[in-house]
């Protein structure tokens, strides 16, 4: 064992026994030192965890494959672990605590044999702000220890703040045998504890992330009244100088990266907005003094989806993803760069393909689908200061205060551009009756319309009926709460394609939502919310007819009684926890769409 940097007991104690239990050769403690990571790089070219790009067009960065089964998030393989099944609720897969312990113990036992542990101490928010929390990962996988070492803040300075506390979350993560069969995510929001076995990707692994700063985190926040969310925080400077912040819940593969940093279009541009970048993923969101909510992302990396980045859709992300950057699960070309389907440059005439193979454009698999150079899920790791747009309030403790809150989703038909709630009781309704198409972002059918409350359908640590009732306490005790919106970039004509064209044009919305939390404009009463008039979204230098506008903004009452029959049928799945309010707001919803026939 190399030395150990703290005297607290609790957390020594818990690293022993982890280590008896998974029998390392070597227990490594994370200093977060640039020293030790260009160390753990050299090792994990070694090892082939790691492949080395071109350091003169890409310095510090890196490619990594995961296996090929092992490619997103495995939500089938996810539970929640509470003492009752009712505390889980029906969203969430459960497992008794014993029961759950004792069937990944099995796979944990001397899972590190030939292995190093590597013990690392990470804080979730800045170090020592009384909103972030601790974590301690314990894993035998290079690939995390360089990832955490980008997403969080770790090292020496967190383990000092452990020296006074003994408050953490204790994570432990083996890779085992990559073996999808014996593979558990498992979260004892009780215990404080994360165990996660079996892979070795992203959310499934990097346990700051998905694991400790939604699933654990909604669980505490529930209980210490605040919000941990599923959503990107960007600031939107208007002309005047004045920065107005708005927090995004899209589900995952859905646009947050997207919007985060966008550059205002051209016809916008003279306007002399800017974009700060907050975050990309992770809001947390607590009721101030002042009776706002402010937010602060507890990351200090993006995890974004690669394939469609390029300098038309994300500018400031090609910038961002040039040097010191961990690209997994994209296509290597020969000169030792990385290409995606949808980059900036046309494809390669040959490459090495996610999964190692020789590659060439054109090339079709067995049952005549093409074979992607990367996967749809292949992502980039990147430290947000590497970013153009990073907000320069970053690293403050007590974050940014929050004017909107927005909700999204991928949905062909049925939701509009844009509305807003009414209020913030029918706002939570919106959000918790937000469905999306599915992406590649976890394993399953991509396409299928799934509902996904608040994005946060895969990450809510308790029975999200208990959450939706969190969620109208909240509102209650703010009195500056933000105004909540609903946005939808995804609508398609009858020929299947995207009718608004997305990306940096979603400005002209953001700029609406803007308008109206600060009264500037009207707007007009639909039966699901208002929608703006259509001479109130600036189009200047955007070719979209006004009859795609309306197309864009329509409210089919046909399509929402269909959509008002999901919705019920997705709350009765809650019984009688679900609070009478959104039954409630569903019979007006209901009422209203009658009346407009
Ligand atoms: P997670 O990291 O999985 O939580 O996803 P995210 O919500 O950050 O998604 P991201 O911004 O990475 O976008 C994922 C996909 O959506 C990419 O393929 C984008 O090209 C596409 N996308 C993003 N914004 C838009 C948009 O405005 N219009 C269209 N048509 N596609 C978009
Ligand atoms: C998501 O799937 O929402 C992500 C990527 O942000 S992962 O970290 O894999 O969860
Ligand atoms: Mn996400």
């Amino acid at each position: 064992m190399n030395k150990i940097y703290t005297h607290n007991k609790k957390l020594r104690d818990w690293v022993d026994k982890m280590a008896k239990l998974c029998q390392p050769d070597k227990i490594v403690w994370i200093d977060g030192t640039d020293e030790q990571r260009r160390l753990l790089e050299r090792e994990a070219l070694e090892t082939k965890e790691l492949i080395e790009l071109d350091q003169n067009k890409l310095p510090g960065c890196f490619l990594h494959r995961t296996a090929f089964d092992d490619v997103a998030r495995t939500e089938h393989l996810t539970f929640i672990c509470t003492r009752r099944k009712h505390d889980a609720g029906p969203n969430n897969n459960w497992m008794s605590p014993g029961s759950a312990y004792k069937k990944a113990r099995e796979i944990f036992k001397g899972a590190m044999a030939g292995r190093i542990m590597y013990v690392i101490p990470f804080s979730m928010g800045p170090v020592g702000s009384e909103f972030s929390k601790i974590g301690v990962e314990l894993t035998d996988s290079r690939y995390v220890v360089l990832n955490m070492m980008v997403m969080t803040r770790v090292g020496t300075p967190v383990l000092r703040q452990l020296e006074e506390k003994n408050d953490f979350t204790k994570c432990l993560h083996s890779k085992a045998q990559l073996d999808i069969n014996k593979r558990l995510i498992l979260h004892f929001p009780e215990d404080n504890t994360i165990w996660s076995v079996g892979s070795g990707y992203g959310g499934n692994v990097l346990l700051g992330k998905k694991c400790l700063s939604l699933r654990i985190a909604s669980f505490i926040a529930r209980k210490e009244r605040w919000l941990a969310e599923h959503m990107l925080i960007m600031g939107i400077e208007e002309p005047n100088g004045h920065i107005e912040y708005i927090a995004a819940a899209f589900p995952s593969a859905c646009g947050k990266t997207n919007l985060a940093m966008l550059v205002p279009p051209e016809g916008l541009k003279i306007k002399g907005y800017r974009i700060w970048t907050v975050g990309d993923d992770i809001a947390w969101m607590r009721v101030d003094s002042d009776g706002a909510l402010w937010a602060i992302n507890p990351e200090s990396g993006f995890f974004g989806v690669a394939p469609g980045t390029n300098s038309k859709t994300n500018p400031n992300m090609i910038d961002t993803i040039k040097k010191g950057t961990i690209y997994t699960n994209v296509l290597l070309k020969s000169d030792n760069t990385v290409w995606w389907e949808g980059a900036d440059e046309e494809a390669p005439s040959e490459g090495i393909d996610w999964q190692g193979r020789p590659w060439k454009p054109g090339m079709r698999d067995v049952k005549g689908n093409p074979v992607l150079g990367a996967h749809p899920n292949a992502r980039f790791t990147v430290p947000i200061k590497n970013c153009p747009s990073a907000s320069f309030r970053l690293e403050q403790h007590h974050g940014v205060p929050i004017s909107a809150i927005v909700f999204g989703g991928r949905r062909a038909h049925v939701a509009p551009l844009v509305y807003e709630a009414f209020n913030w009781r029918h706002g939570v309704f919106i959000g918790a009756t937000m469905a999306s198409e599915r992406t590649a972002a976890q394993v399953g059918e991509v396409g299928e319309v799934r509902r996904d409350p608040m994005a946060m359908f895969p990450f809510c640590g308790y029975n999200m009926a208990h959450y939706f009732k969190h969620w109208l306490n909240m509102g209650k005790r703010m009195p500056k709460a933000p105004k909540i919106f609903h946005v939808n970039w995804f609508r398609t004509d009858e020929r299947g394609k995207f009718i608004w064209p997305g990306f940096t044009e979603n400005l002209r919305v953001l700029e609406w939502i803007l308008d109206r939390c600060n009264n500037k404009v009207a707007a007009v009463k639909t039966a699901i919310g208002y929608i703006p008039k259509l001479d109130d979204i600036d189009m200047t230098g955007l070719e979209l007819s006004r009859d795609n506008l309306e197309k864009l903004l329509e409210v089919k009452s046909s399509e929402w009684f269909e959509e008002l029959k999901k919705i019920k049928k997705f709350f009765q799945e809650f019984k009688k926890d679900l609070p009478v309010e959104l039954w409630e707001e569903f019979k007006n919803l209901e009422k209203r769409v009658k009346e407009n026939g």
